[in-house]
Order: C-alpha cells, then structure tokens, then sequence
C-alpha cells in the first residue's frame, strides 16, 4: 500500500489493483478545429495539460501498471447517440457533422483520435464511450473486474463533464477515485475548482483529489523502503 498526500486526506493506493484511466484526450478537445473549438471554447487551456498527464502516464507505464483511455465516440451511423445528445449541439456544430477533423464525434474520424502525445501503446486498454461517463455501454466495469482492479487515478477532459461523471459511475461501482489535479482541465476554471470540491467534500463524497509530485514522490519513497 502506497499513502499519497491527498484531499481531504491521505488516499492509499494499492500497486496490483490500481489503474490509470485517462479520460477522452482528443482531438476533437484539445486541438484547433474540433469539437471543442467549434463550439466557441478556448482549447489552449486543456492542451496545457498534456505535458503533466505524459508524465502521469510514464509513471503507470515504467511500472506495469494497467492504463485505461477512453475517447467519447460514436458509431458512424450514430445509433449509439440519442437524439437527445445531437439536438444538444449549436446549430451549426452537430456531432456526425462534417468538421475540420471529420466528422465530430465518430469512431475513426481524425478528430476522435488521442493526441498523439498520449497515444495509447501495446496492451493498453482504449475504450470508445458514447455517454459522458465510460461505464455505459462500454462493458468496462466487467474488464476492471476481471482485471481484479479496485482503485482507479483520473486525468483527463474535462473535468467537470466526462471525468467527473465517470468518476461519480466508479465511485457508485465501489472503486476508490483519486482525480490528479495538473492531469485534468477544463474551458472554464471555475467549474474544474468547483468540480474538486465536490468531490472531496463531504469526507472525500466522491473521491479524493492530489498533485502529481505527490502522487509521484508517494511511489518512490514507497519503493525506496521495500
Ligand atoms: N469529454 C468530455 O468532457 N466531453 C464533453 O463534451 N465535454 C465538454 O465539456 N463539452
């Protein structure tokens, strides 16, 4: 068991039955061009955060540990998309709808890629989601169970959409949630600030939340004393 300093308090993380779960780092969000830009949001802000979660990545990769990316995609004939979801756009912006990148939203489109800092590699596991959280229809609790994981550590965008839905689905699942604050952003800062406390108010209601150095200190010293 590794201690990792943490709010509201210490989160313990247990090596074996913990993986990372990075949270729809696409295109389609980050870059100049898709979804997310059309939409009118300034994407400069989530691109910031890809150094930070490269690095969260290495430290779940130099020891083994599993690795969940998810991207928020639709099949191309949007049958797994509710009505409901594609009204919800602007006008002009529509997921299915031709962008600059594809079509925005759809499984294999340029757009619905991982940027390619944080491609995913060999043996990691990509999940296509077609809600805001990754557990509906997506099987992926079933894979986490049959992995034998119990802890999952969040990154990803945005925060207070897709990674806070998926982390409140796991959190009901009984998964213990730590959320990396460097790894997560959001196109308005006040929602990632009121998103952390949410989720650890209350005792920790939905998770805990910690720094990266803290996270990344925590292993070493833990693997020092061993
Ligand atoms: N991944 C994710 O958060 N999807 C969104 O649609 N987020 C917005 O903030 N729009």
């Amino acid at each position: 068991m590794v201690s990792v300093k943490a709010r509201p308090y210490d989160y313990t993380l247990e090596p074996g039955k913990t993986a990372l779960v990075v949270i729809d780092m696409q295109r389609d969000f980050i870059e100049r061009g898709g979804f997310g830009d059309a939409l009118g949001n300034d994407v400069s802000r989530l691109e910031a955060i890809i150094p930070a979660t490269a690095r969260l990545i290495g430290l779940f990769r130099e020891r083994g540990w599993p690795i969940v990316h998810t991207r928020e995609a639709h099949k191309p004939d949007l049958s797994d998309c509710p009505p409901s979801k594609i009204r919800r756009g602007s006008a002009s912006v529509r997921i299915g709808e031709e962008g600059p990148m594809g079509r925005l939203l759809v499984t294999g489109e340029p757009g619905n890629q991982i940027v390619p800092e944080l491609a995913a590699q060999d043996g990691e596991i990509v999940i296509d989601k077609p809600g805001k959280g990754m557990f509906w229809a997506t099987g992926l609790h079933e894979r986490l169970q049959g992995l034998g994981l119990t802890h999952l550590v969040f990154a990803g965008v945005t925060t207070e959409v897709c990674v806070q839905t998926s982390m409140r689905e796991a959190n009901d699942r009984g998964y213990e949630c730590l959320l990396i604050d460097e790894a997560t952003e959001s196109y308005f800062p006040e929602f990632k600030a009121s998103t952390i406390e949410m989720i650890v108010a209350q005792g920790g209601i939905v998770g805990w939340v910690a720094a990266l150095d803290d996270l990344a200190g925590a292993l070493q010293s833990a693997e020092a004393a061993a």
